[in-house]
């Protein structure tokens, strides 16, 4: 039987101690800190992302801007906004909530957020700061996976580590930190040939592919730590992870449940790296 990694716990733990810095940061240096929250649309899914956003920051202390778009808006109007709070000093991070609608391009949006006030880390000039290891933000999914890694206490160097999914998002990103961290990183894909012999291999496995229950007790390596990404809406209303948590968990040392594992914890990196952007303010 394997221990559930209390995602919902960590996070808490994670905000707590932002909020505590924040609030001395505030206090002696006179800090100001904002997030801005930009929905196109009114996907359900999105909305409820953007609200615990919005609630993770009134924990934290921080501001928090929300522009919520119509589903109409050009891609020029959306420009023009993420222009507007490039240049607005209260606002130390901006996001803009993905997926947007389709005749919005998500790549020329992502392009045009300043990189300082990039706190998903989506920008291409982020992004290959991560690759090179030297990084202000780490992509929040990925980085909440590596707190939660962390708080097993169990080591990545030297392990099998193996993630499911290539998104850009979170499986390269997520590949690029455990190596890192200097774990013997497989990514595995749709045209993997034979998955459920390279899970069996990991002593560390993130699952980020989007597929419910996809994978099950047989793939896992007795006392593997399983991450699991998934936040599948199953037909009936209920959220669902990429793992089969009732056999999973008979072979992992540890287990992320799905909700209260990762999702908690993309939010506390949000924080963190909305922190991280408000100090860079001190330092010029
Ligand atoms: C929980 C996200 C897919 C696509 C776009 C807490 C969140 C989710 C679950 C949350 C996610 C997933 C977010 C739980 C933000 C994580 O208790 O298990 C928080 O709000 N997330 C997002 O902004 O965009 C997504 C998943």
């Amino acid at each position: 039987m394997s221990k559930i990694i209390d995602g919902k716990a960590v996070s808490a733990s994670v905000k707590e101690a932002i909020r505590t810095e924040l609030e001395e940061l505030k206090a002696t240096k006179g800090l100001t800190a904002g997030l801005a929250v930009i929905i196109v649309g009114d996907d359900p899914a999105s909305k409820v992302y953007v609200r615990n956003k919005k609630l993770a920051c009134e924990a934290c202390g921080f501001e928090s801007f929300e522009y919520a778009l119509s589903a109409e808006t050009t891609q020029e109007e959306l420009l023009d906004l993420i222009n507007k709070l490039n240049n607005d000093d209260r606002v130390d991070g901006i996001l803009c909530q993905l997926p947007l609608p389709k005749h919005l391009d998500e790549k020329v949006v992502i392009n045009n957020i300043s990189p300082a006030k990039d706190v998903d880390a989506f920008h291409p000039e982020n992004v290959g700061q991560i690759m090179i290891g030297d990084y202000k933000f780490l992509p929040c999914t990925p980085a909440g996976v590596m707190e939660l890694i962390a708080s097993t206490g169990v080591e990545i160097a030297g392990k099998e580590c193996v993630v499911v999914g290539r998104s850009n998002i979170v499986g390269k990103p997520m590949a690029m930190l455990l190596l890192h961290k200097s774990g013997t990183v497989t990514i595995c894909h749709s045209k993997t040939k034979d998955l459920a012999e390279v899970c069996r291999r990991a002593d560390i496995l993130v699952a980020a592919v989007g597929v419910p229950n996809l994978i099950k007790g047989d793939m896992i390596k007795e006392g593997a730590v399983v991450i699991d990404v998934g936040m599948n809406r199953l037909d009936n209303g209920k959220l669902c992870g990429d793992v089969e948590f009732e056999t999973a968990s008979e072979k992992a040392s540890y287990i992320t449940p799905v909700p209260g594992g990762v999702g908690p914890m993309t939010i506390a990196m949000l924080m963190k790296n909305t922190l991280t952007a408000a100090k860079s303010k001190l330092k010029d």
